[in-house]
Order: C-alpha cells, then structure tokens, then sequence
C-alpha cells in the first residue's frame, strides 16, 4: 500500500498553543520509517497551508478564531479530496477541526466513486456541536456536526459536497459530552459507545459489529483518533486530557483489528501537543498504533474477513 502524510498544523479551533507542532511530533518519533518497516511506500507531502482569509460571521459571539479556521478548512477540503484518491491518506494534526475539512474531502469522493462512508471516531469527546450550541467557542468541538451535514455551519465552513449519514458514524471512548450534543447525536443517530460499553461489552465486540455493517455496504472507513480516546496517564500530549481513557492494549486491539479488516481508507492522528508532552511519549505511542493499524503484530495469524 502507498500512504502519503499531509501535515495540518492548525491550532485555531482549541484553546492552547502547541498542536502546531503535533505533524513535526510524529515525523520526529519516526511515523515514516515505522510505516516503511511494514513494506508500504510512504510520501510526505509536506505541511498544509491555510487559503487565504474571506469574511465570515455568526451570530453566537462566543466562537473563537471562526475566519482562520475557516481558511484552513477551505485548503484542507479541497486537498483532503484531491489525495482521497491516491492510496492512503494520513492526515497528521493539528487539532480535531481538521477533521471538518479531512472527512467531507474523502467523503466527496466516496460519493464520486459509489461508495458510502464511514467514519469511526475514536475520542473522548463526540465533538458534535453547532455553531449555535458550542458554549465554549472552541471550533474543535464541532467537526462532526458538520461533516453529517447537522445545519449552522452554510456558507461558512466550506460548501458540503456530500454529508456522512449519521448512521455511518460510530462513536468510540466517549466520556465528556456536553448537553446540547447529547440531544444532538440522538436525534442524528450516530452510534455512541461510551467508556461505560467498552467496561461492559470489551472492545473488539463493539468495533466487530461497525466492521460487519462497513464490509456489508462495501463502504469506505476513515478512522478519526484524538489523543484524548487514550487515558491521560499513557498519552499525556494533548490538551484536553479526560480521566477514564482506553488503555493500552484497548487502543492497539482497535488498530490490530481495523488493519485484519483490510477496510481502512483514510486516517486522522488528531491533538497530539507535542508542548505537553513527556519526551515524546505520545508521538511514539500514536507512531505504533498507526503501526498497529498497518499491519504490525506480534505472531502472525490468519486475516478476519467481515461481512
Ligand atoms: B476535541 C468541549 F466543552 N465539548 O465544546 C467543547 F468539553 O477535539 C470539548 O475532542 C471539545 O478535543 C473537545 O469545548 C474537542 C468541552
Ligand atoms: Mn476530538
Ligand atoms: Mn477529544
Ligand atoms: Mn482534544
């Protein structure tokens, strides 16, 4: 397989400083060299640049840096399709904003080739709110409001070519979930597995049964992971940390069978903050469980096929 990396330096939708250097992290802790080791190709495309700046407003006051983030999201949707269509995407943040512009591009060109999209999101956070509903301001909580094409966001992020069914969306490590979202993601109807269903059912059970749903439709998978899925005391490189987070082995399990699935299309390594991390910690647990997702295991065992 060929995966190119794009890096995305923006750190306009959280409030702290450093996810500008979260690209730089993971090139550092050896994402290029790891993924080789596999026998896949990779090329590095550099880091993205914002489109330039075009006025634009809401009404609620609270949101921070709306036109810098929008002038990310702008490049970044048009880029994101535009790679969709060579080999495997790695999209290495910055901050979970990106994945506004990461999603509706190769769900655009899903929707060209015939192909529903899916999307696992692997976050504590479900980062569904509108425009209208965020009380914070802060733009990285709301990417995948936009990208199921939930209304706020028309003719201010980029135009949406083709929204992600919010029955493809499926929720994993959630654990901080503000009110507005909570009534939000029900009516939506997007698949939410809180922390509580992981303790109860384990993982694998969980992801078998979006995996299933994924091969059945012949759809295509990209996997959205915020640092802050993973608890706070194995990846403390990330602003936003939340007690209660996937362990270690839950978070390689996931990646150990999305690689089996052979479904993955596409990838987002999101809020790595390398300013906050323990020499390099996080960068290099996130380079192995891309690793993990690509192939790497300990013995060699026979591929599970879905659907
Ligand atoms: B992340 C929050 F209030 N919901 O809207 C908000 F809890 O990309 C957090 O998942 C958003 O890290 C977290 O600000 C965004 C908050
Ligand atoms: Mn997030
Ligand atoms: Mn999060
Ligand atoms: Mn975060």
């Amino acid at each position: 397989m060929h995966c190119t990396l794009l890096g995305i330096p923006v750190q306009s939708g959280t409030g702290r400083r450093g996810c500008d250097m979260g690209p730089d992290g993971l090139r550092a802790a050896g994402l290029t060299e790891a993924i080789e080791s596999l026998g896949h190709t990779v090329s590095d495309a550099g880091n993205l640049e914002p489109a330039p700046l075009r006025p634009v407003s809401h009404p609620n006051s609270v949101l921070k840096a709306l036109p810098e983030t929008v002038a990310w999201l702008d490049a970044l949707s048009e880029k994101a399709y535009a790679l969709a269509s060579e080999g495997m995407p790695v999209f290495l943040g910055g901050d979970h904003i990106m994945a506004a512009g990461t999603v509706s591009g190769v769900a655009r060109h899903a929707n060209d080739v015939g192909r529903p999209q899916f999307v696992l999101w692997l976050d504590a956070h479900p980062d569904f709110h509108t425009l209208n509903s965020t009380t914070s301001g802060n733009l990285h909580g709301t990417p995948a409001a936009y990208f199921t094409g939930q209304d706020s966001f028309e003719d201010i992020y980029p135009k949406l070519h083709a929204a992600v069914s919010p029955e493809n969306v499926c929720m994993i490590g959630i654990r901080s979930v503000d009110p507005p979202e909570r009534i939000l993601l029900r009516e939506a109807g997007v698949t939410v597995h809180d922390m509580r269903a992981i303790d109860e059912n384990g993982i694998a059970v969980l992801l078998s049964a979006f995996l299933e749903k994924v091969a059945a439709a012949n759809g295509m998978l990209h996997v959205s992971l915020d640092v802050d899925f993973l608890d706070p005391s194995i990846a403390p490189g990330v602003g936003t940390t939340v007690p209660g987070g996937a362990t270690f082995r839950e978070a390689h399990l996931a990646m150990e069978m999305l690689h089996d699935s052979g479904l993955v299309t596409s990838l987002d390594l999101v809020e790595l903050n390398p300013f906050l991390d323990e020499r390099g910690k996080t960068a290099l647990l996130l380079t192995d469980l891309t690793a993990s997702l690509l192939g790497r295991q300990v013995m060699d065992r026979p591929t599970r096929s879905f659907g």
